[in-house]
This record gives C-alpha cells, sequence and structure tokens, in this order.
C-alpha cells in the first residue's frame, strides 16, 4: 500500500474527528472532577472547604480565559463555560473541545492544589437561548439541592449516624424536613453562605483606566478587560435574567 494510501486510510479511521458543534448552536462545555469524592474525603471540610472552592475558581479561570468563554459557572467539583453562539475555537471539534477543555482544568486544578487530579468533560449543545437559560437554572437547581444535602448528611454523621444511615434518613426525608433538620440542630440553612447553595459565577467586565498618552502629553482613559467574580449570585428569576445578559449582552 502506498503511503499516501495508507495515509488516508489510517485518518478514515479516526471515526470521532469529523464530529462538530453545529453552526449556530449554542455550547457549554461542562468538566467534572474525577473520583473527587475520595478525592475531598482526607482533604477538605466537609460539606463545603472555601481551599477546595478557591481550587475550582482557579480552574474556571483557566477555562474562561483559554476558551474565550462568556461565562463560567462552578458548583462541587463541576464546572460549566458557555461559549459564545459563534464561537470557532478548534473549528467546534468536539474531541478538541472536550480533551482540552479536560486538560486546562486538570493542569490549572493541580497547579494550584500541588498534586496530580482528573477532569472529565462533555459537550451540551442548545438550539436558543432560552435552553441555555435552563441549563444554567437546571445546575444552579443542582447546587441548591446538593447544598441541602451535603448539610443534612455531614450534621447526621456528626452525631454518629452511619454512612448508611445517614444516606438512608435523607432519602426519605422530604426537602422542608431537611430544612427542620437543620434548623433543629441550629443551621438556617437560607444563613449557609451563597456560594455553596447557588454556586460562583465568573464573567468578563469592562472598566475604564485612566493614564497618560506620552506622545500628545493628555490625559487619556483606555478600557480594559477583567474577571468579575461573584460568590453571591442571584437565584431563579433574577439568575435566569443575568444569565440572558452575559450570554448575548447589548440583546
Ligand atoms: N470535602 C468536600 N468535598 C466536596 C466539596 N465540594 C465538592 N465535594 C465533593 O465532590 C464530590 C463530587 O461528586 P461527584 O462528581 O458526583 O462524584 P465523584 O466522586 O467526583 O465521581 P465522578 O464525577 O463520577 O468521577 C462529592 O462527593 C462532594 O462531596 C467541598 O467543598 N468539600
Ligand atoms: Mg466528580
Amino acid at each position: 500500500m502506498r503511503n499516501n494510501e495508507l495515509e488516508a486510510r489510517m485518518r478514515s479511521l479516526e471515526w470521532f474527528h469529523s464530529l462538530t458543534v453545529l453552526p449556530g448552536a449554542w455550547a457549554v462545555i461542562r468538566v467534572d472532577g474525577r473520583s473527587f469524592s475520595r478525592y475531598t474525603e482526607s482533604r477538605f471540610d466537609k460539606p463545603f472547604d472555601p481551599r477546595f472552592s478557591d481550587l475550582m475558581v482557579e480552574a474556571a479561570r483557566a477555562l474562561l480565559t483559554e476558551l474565550g468563554g462568556r461565562y463560567a459557572y462552578t458548583e462541587s467539583d463541576e464546572i460549566s463555560v458557555l461559549l459564545d453562539r459563534s464561537s470557532d475555537l478548534f473549528g467546534r471539534e468536539v474531541e478538541k473541545l472536550v480533551s482540552i477543555s479536560a486538560s486546562v482544568a486538570t493542569a490549572a486544578f493541580a497547579l494550584a492544589a500541588g498534586e496530580p487530579v482528573h477532569f472529565d468533560s462533555r459537550v451540551w449543545v442548545g438550539t436558543g437561548l432560552d435552553d441555555v437559560v435552563d441549563y444554567f437554572s437546571w445546575r444552579q437547581a443542582d447546587a441548591a439541592r446538593c447544598a441541602l444535602n451535603g448539610w443534612c448528611y455531614w450534621t447526621l454523621r456528626g452525631e454518629g449516624r452511619t454512612a448508611r444511615q445517614a444516606t438512608r434518613t435523607l432519602h426519605e426525608t422530604s426537602v422542608a424536613d431537611k430544612n427542620e433538620l437543620l434548623f433543629a440542630r441550629g443551621v438556617n440553612f437560607n444563613d449557609v453562605p451563597a456560594w455553596q447553595r447557588r454556586g460562583i459565577g465568573l464573567w468578563w467586565e469592562s472598566f475604564e483606566r485612566p493614564g497618560r498618552d506620552p506622545i500628545r502629553e493628555i490625559e487619556v482613559t483606555s478600557v480594559r478587560r477583567r474577571l468579575h467574580i461573584e460568590e453571591d449570585l442571584p437565584m431563579k428569576d433574577d439568575y435566569r435574567e443575568l444569565v440572558r445578559r452575559l450570554a448575548e449582552p447589548g440583546d
């Protein structure tokens, strides 16, 4: 077989290489820590540790920067990054998007933590802005659910229940009763820090920086971009409005 034939045949077996996110569709890349239940077990406070959250924010910052995303949202051990609808990053190739996003998150987290970790990655595709808003509402609802469960679980464990007993109790308890369970033990879930209940959002913001033009010798202002990290995100409709604005500013 001639070399160019071999080349063509081998390339044709790279089956998934041609898989791309359709033009005009919205894409969200979501990375998630691999086996982080085990990884966090002995290293971080439960149910929430600001040191762990800082590492996730560091990874989210790297993703937003490297992927040129519009908005990043992190809760628990996951990060979602919304790409611009017209983004042509890696030619919208799915293999590249998932592998590079997983590497970016892994490298940023591992460097900051000082030890190896792994992230997986997937691509979510939405056809309209409403889908995007629903997506981020869904992840925020997941944050709230996990936070309530985590607080209840570790409160019960702290009282001496086994993992099996605590899990079973929570399985049989409604949301209202979980709030009640905490309240009876001196924890008002509404007073738990917002970043734990609602997650953390990151986006680019513009600001004006005063300076001096040395040639014309006049004062000038330049517009710069910096990362905004929001640890007190709004909820429900207000959050939906925020996501809508960040996804399509000016629309
Ligand atoms: N101690 C501690 N654990 C945390 C914190 N934030 C998230 N986690 C843990 O991260 C884990 C994330 O859950 P999953 O992603 O569903 O589980 P996983 O073990 O990572 O499994 P895979 O994602 O399927 O590989 C949960 O067990 C959380 O308890 C934190 O602030 N402190
Ligand atoms: Mg995980």
